[in-house]
């Protein structure tokens, strides 16, 4: 079988013995997400025909809207991790507190817990762009058996154990690491399988994208103004070109096919940025560098943060590591 034709669970089976920790666990649990993606896949394709469009009428912990897809996926995603019993706890960006899971025989001994965005990018929905769901695995550092307590969840980006996403766009995409590369598969809806498209993904040596949005521009910090227009300029392999969709996981995922650089950084209106350390920037950093990218808050290595709080928001600088470090020197220069 050549490796393109290969499905995501052969790949999974083939790659578990590389997985340092219990590989049955992981694989459960990788198969977990991989089924509830495809649920919500199947919803985000027919948004547009019933009426699950417009939001829930509540707010999640952000202030934001909550649309109807949001906690649909939420619910599509926490329901399969449950039910599996694969996991001791949950946190999501829909959820204001943590969700602890007691096994049915309230001995609860699985070891991991995910962190979520269940459908990131979903002001995109009414709108048919592409939005994606973003997970973070973790092993759990308090005593198996005992009910999950904060300290597993707020654990620095280094220690994740697996991280990935699952774009819902022109075609749908899982692109995932156990820390062992980044390897991409792509849905066929007809079958419902994933198949291995994208082995071994990895950023190009050098990127000419750069993604922001500039309508903030006037509320950044004097080193991302100054990144902004060095990307302007006239000058060897620049100008370079924007792209920026107003999706996380499409922007990140065209940059490290394409080669570039993602990057929201703090404003005057959102001092620490606007994404979420724990379960956007940790999840994206972790795949950024295992595809010899790099991943900061400007100044500090992203997975080296010491989380302190759940929803905790950090300024963000993905993509290609010669990008993220000129764009480093510059606020620098600045601080
Ligand atoms: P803005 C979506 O809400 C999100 O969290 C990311 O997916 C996206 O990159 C960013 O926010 C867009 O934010 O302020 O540019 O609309």
């Amino acid at each position: 079988m050549t490796q393109q034709n290969k499905t995501l669970g052969e790949f999974i089976i083939n790659k578990q013995s590389e997985f340092k920790y219990s590989s049955g666990e992981l694989t459960r649990l990788i198969n977990s997400i991989r089924l509830a993606g495809k649920i919500v896949n199947h919803e985000v394709n027919k948004a547009g025909l019933v009426d699950i469009l417009g939001t829930a009428g509540e707010e999640n912990i952000q202030g934001e809207d909550q649309q109807k897809l949001d906690v649909y996926a939420n619910e599509v995603f926490i329901k399969n991790l449950v039910n599996r019993e694969i996991v001791c706890g949950i946190a999501s960006e829909e959820e204001d507190d943590f969700i602890a899971i007691q096994g049915n025989n309230k001995k609860n001994e699985n070891k991991y817990v995910v962190l979520m965005d269940p459908l990131d990018g979903s002001s995109n929905i009414d709108v048919n762009v592409s939005v994606g769901t973003i997970f973070s695995i973790y092993r759990r550092i308090t005593p198996v058996g005992t009910p999950v307590t904060i300290e597993d969840f707020l654990q620095p980006g280094k220690n994740q154990v697996a991280a990935g996403y699952i774009v819902y766009g022109t075609s749908t995409m899982i692109v995932y690491s156990t820390g062992h590369g980044v390897n991409g598969f792509t849905l066929n809806p007809a079958i419902g399988t994933y198949y291995l498209s994208h082995p071994n993904m990895q950023f190009p040596d050098k990127g000419f994208i750069y993604s922001v949005n500039e309508g903030n521009y006037v509320h950044f910090p004097k080193g991302v103004k100054e990144y902004i227009k060095y990307c302007q300029e006239e000058e060897d392999d620049r100008p370079y070109t924007s792209r920026y969709i107003g999706s996380l996981v499409s922007d990140f995922h065209r940059n490290m096919i394409k080669g570039g650089i993602y990057f929201y950084p703090s404003t005057s209106k959102s001092p620490n940025g606007k994404l979420r350390l724990l379960y956007e920037c940790n999840p994206m950093a972790f795949l950024a560098e295992r595809a010899g990218g790099k991943a900061s808050d400007g100044f500090n290595r992203i997975l080296d943060i010491k989380p302190t709080e759940l929803h905790q928001r950090v300024p963000f600088f993905c993509g290609n590591k010669d990008m993220v470090e000129t764009l480093e020197s510059f606020m620098k220069k600045n601080e």
